[in-house]
């Protein structure tokens, strides 16, 4: 590590923070309106975070209102300017904030880097963006009517995010929402509420040196303080929600109540099917990181493995000799070479080792792993990367849930329509891929009918996971149907107006209505 990150990014100075010494040797956890908050890898207790209470959040919100009524008046190419500014400054603290994501989080440096790198290339999009936002044009039915559509800046946007994406996911919606004239509202996860204040603090300085502050809200609060209200509130148009699919569904039917608009971004349990004509290589390499990588704690972590039968065993064999590998790279984070970090809290363990214990009662045969693990003594949050194979019948129901852990089920399929139903055969639909020569097999999986993949991302001969921000992000089924980031994502962050303008003076209806 170069330096002590929360130091660097000014964190210490902050109002909010409490310095571990000042906490009484509390662990992680919130005590007494304070969020403590620990190194995952370590157990150590990097400092504490004064939580915000409703009222507070009451305040955030009517602060936002008036910032984003002067933000919506600044045209949509200088709100770019500013993004890009906001930019110049991640680039400027990428790597700081990649460690202090690492430390907290505990994904590996180079993740950790690559998550800031993420909200650099939003920002980037953002600024592209902002020179568009382009509403069509329709011809009238009507002589001397003009017809086109617009899109508006909505309101302060509420937007809820999970510990595993403490920065980019931020990224993705406050970049976005900036260059729509809309300002946010950011609920982090309490998991890292250090890498949300560096971040809402790099942003927010920013657009305040630039005359533009409150434009970055940030409020640290529990679920029922801040979270509850925050998603009740008619005042925020649009709540944007990064989760499980639990906490989705209740973000959902809350502001589906209010007749709110929201967008969810929530749990996937993404296969990777490997047909008989892959390449072998790749599919390992691919299914590895996607396994392993951010030891599993990603949303779009492979978590299913489907093998075609004439190579299920030797690719099973090739699986759990590179699990070998790797296993001996479980470590500090932020230690050049490791592979594999910390799960985020002990109870991630506890839910890793109740899935292990499922499966096995289940039929699930473990094949690789299966326990904690204590690279080097650490104290910290550590599971070994963990192969199960499912019994013959391809029953084993634990594989139908989500648990933010490494483990990786795997399958045995005879044709591409058993695993496609196998593939399909879940709740969730966020992130697929199939690896494959054929073009047969990966327009089955592609199929335009709607037939191959039914989920919001669907990769051929590329892992499920670490998509590129210039797609849309999200998925279909209990992952919310949401889309965030690239292609017309922003979409989300604006009202549409159709309009019709009659040039002509007369008096004409449409669906030729004679009203005399
Ligand atoms: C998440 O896990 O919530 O595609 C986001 C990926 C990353 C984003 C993951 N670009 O894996």
């Amino acid at each position: 590590m170069s330096s002590d990150p929360i130091r660097a990014l000014g964190l210490t100075d902050d109002p909010r923070f409490v310095a571990p010494e000042k906490l009484g040797g509390k662990s992680a956890g919130v005590h007494d309106g304070v969020a403590i908050t620990e190194n995952p890898a370590t157990g150590e207790v990097l400092g504490g975070v004064r939580l915000d209470g409703s009222a507070a959040l009451d305040r955030a919100i009517n602060e936002s209102i008036e910032a984003f009524k002067k933000w919506r008046e600044v045209p949509a190419p200088a709100r770019g300017q500013v993004v890009r500014a906001i930019g110049e400054e991640f680039r400027r603290v990428k790597e700081p904030l990649g460690e202090l994501v690492s430390l907290e989080m505990g994904k590996i440096r180079a993740e950790g880097l690559g998550e800031v790198q993420e909200t650099i290339d939003i920002a980037d999009y953002a600024v592209g963006l902002s020179r568009q936002l382009p509403g069509q044009v329709f011809p009238s039915e009507r002589a001397g009517h003009r017809m086109f559509e617009q899109w508006l800046p909505i309101g302060p946007v509420g937007v809820i995010t999970a510990f595993n994406f403490p920065n980019a996911v931020w990224g993705w919606n406050a970049m976005l929402a900036a260059v729509c004239g809309d300002t946010t509202i950011w609920k982090p996860s309490l998991l890292t509420p250090l890498v949300a204040m560096a971040t809402n603090a790099a942003a927010e300085r920013v657009a305040a040196k630039m005359g533009h502050a409150g434009v970055f809200k940030l409020v640290i609060g529990t679920d029922d303080a801040v979270g509850k209200p925050m998603v009740a509130d008619r005042r925020l148009p649009l709540i944007s929600a990064t989760g499980s699919c639990r906490m989705g569904r209740a973000v959902g039917q809350a502001v589906a109540a209010r007749l709110g608009r929201s967008l969810l971004e929530l749990g996937g349990n993404n296969a990777v099917i490997v047909h008989s004509d892959a390449d072998q290589e790749l599919a390992l390499r691919s299914t590895v990181f996607g396994a392993v990588g951010t030891a599993g704690q990603r949303c779009t972590t492979t978590r299913r493995l489907l093998l075609h039968e004439s190579i299920a065993e030797k690719f099973t064999e090739r699986l759990v000799a590179a699990y070998k590998q790797v296993a001996t790279r479980i470590g500090d984070p932020l230690k050049e070479g490791t592979l594999i970090g910390p799960l985020a809290n002990a109870a991630a363990v506890e839910q890793f080792l109740a899935a292990v214990k499922a499966a096995k009662a289940q039929g699930g045969e473990v094949l690789f792993g299966g326990e904690r693990a204590a690279p080097n003594g650490l104290k910290g949050h550590f599971v070994q990367p963990t192969i199960i194979r499912a019994p013959r019948s391809n029953k084993l129901p634990i594989a139908m849930e989500e648990t933010f852990a490494p483990i990786l089920y795997v399958f045995t399929y005879k044709d591409l329509d058993e695993a496609m139903a196998m593939h399909n055969g879940v709740d969730q639909g966020l992130s697929s891929a199939i690896f494959t020569e054929s073009i047969r097999a990966s327009e089955r999986f592609l199929s335009p009918t709607g037939s191959g993949s039914d989920c919001g991302i669907a990769n051929v001969n590329a892992g499920t996971s670490g998509a590129e921000i210039g797609g849309a992000f999200g998925g279909e089924k209990d992952t919310g149907g949401g889309r965030e980031s690239g292609s017309d994502s922003w979409k989300a962050y604006m009202r549409r107006q159709t309009t019709t303008i009659n040039f002509g003076g007369k008096f004409e209806l449409a669906q030729g209505i004679r009203f005399e």
